[in-house]
């Protein structure tokens, strides 16, 4: 393993217009969560950085649909987003608000620096205005009849029948979706960021330079938003929320939602920062800080065009190291939607499922959305849990755990010289680390978790091949206590290597084992993980099956 490095971590900043899903958890929270806690047990220094996203049209909708001011939809939705995070066990470092006076002022002072630098162009067009309400829509703010197939309630930058990305003046018969109005056009100025301009970077930095690290569905995406041509895009929008535009014409103009949120992690790493009395800097600006962003496949556009381009732009910042998005999940065969409740929330679900994220955890990273959309379904849940976490890795533990409380009171056997076979089960364990962190690192969490199931198997299949009870029978017992003490020893490193990815139950076969926490670096064969004669304690739970009544009760939940 190779030796300490610095990382700051990032995932996908909410908005906060509803609750999470684990939808959400699948595409940019579990894998980030399960890197960054790969980082700092392989010893490293680790920022793991997120927040929530407040601004934006979105919430001003959700505000006028709830009746309430965008002030109280955030402060809702932020808090119970919050909470979701906690209580699921998502590890971050730090996580923010994109509405706290240390954003405004980062992404103002953003601002304020590219435009001295006359990184932007400025430039007058026609809008489309609400003249009920006297004010300009923004793109989801207008509706209309999609100019490609007809539909009639395409939205005014996208429509989402066919899928094409649209600008509001394509719309056929538009109308404002907040008074019903026929918009009118109006000219108003905004400032553009010239994406154009940065093309040969784009291409060097990413097409050429990522060519082999990126994932291929974040690659092929990339590549043909290039083909396409890059265009000069606002940064600016008018609108009465969000982050006032900071300069002596931006009167009723605030920044672009995709403009300040990613600047977001900086300042929620500001944030962090000050509270750890560390040095921000480091983790933006120091070029042996490695940069990951984990989003969702609809968020690669910005964040490995446009804000690379914003980070290019002002000069003194790193560029992401890797954008691993993620496809999507479904959910039973259908798209995740919040409107039509179609969704399994995360609070509900751990209501309903108290203490088994790792379930949870596991089944949506063994069937993560790695390269193409997947599916999500309540049997496949309950098979993966009762079939694998409980028949294979809690198995083995547990039948490690009862035997050598029943041979040895629960102390670790002296093994005394092992022989060839039991040397390799040993050394074949110890190379598993390596292979996980391998396939880690290349954000193949779907491998990577399937390798520490297959170390649960090898257990098992050696107990299955060794039959110790027999042997404790017939009187073999310094060869039982050999298999023990191996077999002991995969348990050890069990709970070390599930922690990325199960961490509750990770904590629990160490209380069990009586081992603290241990770096992957310090696991080499010639120190074993479980010393001869410690004592370990009873047996626990570690996994629960679960029931077909409790599958179906949310099936038909799902269905109500
Ligand atoms: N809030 C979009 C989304 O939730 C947006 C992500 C911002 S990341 C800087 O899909
Ligand atoms: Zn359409």
């Amino acid at each position: 393993m190779e030796s300490k490095k610095r990382y700051t971590i990032t995932s996908a900043l909410p908005y906060t217009n509803g609750r999470l899903h684990i939808g959400h958890l699948a595409g940019a929270y579990i894998p980030a969560d399960i890197y960054a806690r790969f980082k700092r047990i392989t010893d490293n220094d680790v920022a793991y950085i997120c927040g929530s996203d407040e601004h934006g049209v979105a919430i001003s909708i959700r505000a006028k649909k709830e009746n309430k001011t965008p002030k109280e939809i955030i402060d809702k939705y932020h808090a119970l987003i919050k909470k979701s995070f906690d209580d699921f066990g998502i590890s971050f470092d730090n996580y923010s608000r994109t509405s706290s006076k240390i954003h405004h002022e980062t992404a103002s002072e953003f601002f304020e620096f590219l435009n001295k630098k006359n990184c932007f162009e400025i430039k007058k067009s026609k809008q489309l205005y609400d003249p009920v309400e006297n004010q300009f829509l923004a793109d989801r703010f207008v509706e209309g009849e999609c100019p490609h197939c007809g539909f009639e309630h395409a939205y005014g930058d996208q429509c989402e029948n066919c899928g094409s990305s649209l600008s509001p003046e394509q719309l056929i018969n538009p109308i404002s979706k907040i008074s019903g109005a026929k918009p009118e056009e109006k000219e108003t100025t905004h400032w553009y960021l010239p994406l154009g301009e940065y093309e040969n970077f784009i291409k060097n930095w990413f097409l050429k330079d990522k060519k082999d690290s990126a994932k291929s569905n974040v690659y092929g995406q990339v590549k043909s938003w290039i083909d396409q041509g890059l265009e000069s895009r606002a940064i600016t929008r008018d609108l009465d929320w969000g982050i006032p535009v900071p300069h002596k014409d931006g009167d009723g103009k605030v920044l672009y939602v995709w403009f300040d949120a990613p600047i977001g992690y900086i300042s929620s790493t500001k944030e962090w920062a000050k509270n750890e009395n560390k040095d921000w800097e480091l983790y933006w600006k120091d070029k042996n800080t490695k940069l990951i962003h984990f989003i969702g496949k609809d968020n690669i556009v910005f964040h490995c065009i446009i804000f690379p381009i914003i980070l290019k732009a002002h000069g003194e910042y790193i560029l992401p190291e890797n954008i691993p998005a993620n496809e999507f999940l479904n959910l039973e065969g259908k798209k995740f939607s919040t409107s039509k409740n179609w969704a399994i929330w995360i609070d509900e679900f751990l209501k309903d499922f108290p203490n088994m994220q790792d379930s949870l955890r596991y089944t949506l990273t063994v069937n993560a959305p790695e390269t193409k959309d997947n599916d999500f379904t309540w049997k496949d849940f309950q098979a993966r849990n009762n079939n694998e976490l409980v028949a294979i890795f809690g198995n083995f533990v547990n039948r490690v755990l009862v035997l050598t409380h029943k041979y040895y009171d629960g102390f670790v056997p002296e093994s005394g010289d092992l022989n060839t076979a039991e040397k390799q089960i040993l050394k074949s364990a110890y190379e598993v680390p390596q292979l996980i962190s391998d396939a880690l690192d290349n954000y193949k969490f779907r491998q990577a978790i399937n390798l520490l199931i297959d170390l649960s198997r090898l257990g098992n299949k050696y107990l299955a091949d060794e039959e110790p009870w027999k042997l404790y029978k017939s009187g073999n017992v310094e060869k039982v206590k050999k298999i023990m003490f191996v077999a002991l020893q995969l348990c050890g490193l069990l709970s070390v290597l599930s922690e990325p990815f199960l961490p509750n139950a990770s904590k629990k076969i160490r209380q069990i084992l009586n081992i603290k926490e241990k770096k992957w670096t310090e696991l080499t064969i010639s120190n074993p993980i479980l010393k001869e004669k410690k004592q370990i304690n009873k047996p626990a739970l570690i996994f629960r099956k679960i029931e077909d009544e409790e599958i179906k009760n949310q099936i038909s939940k799902l269905n109500d």
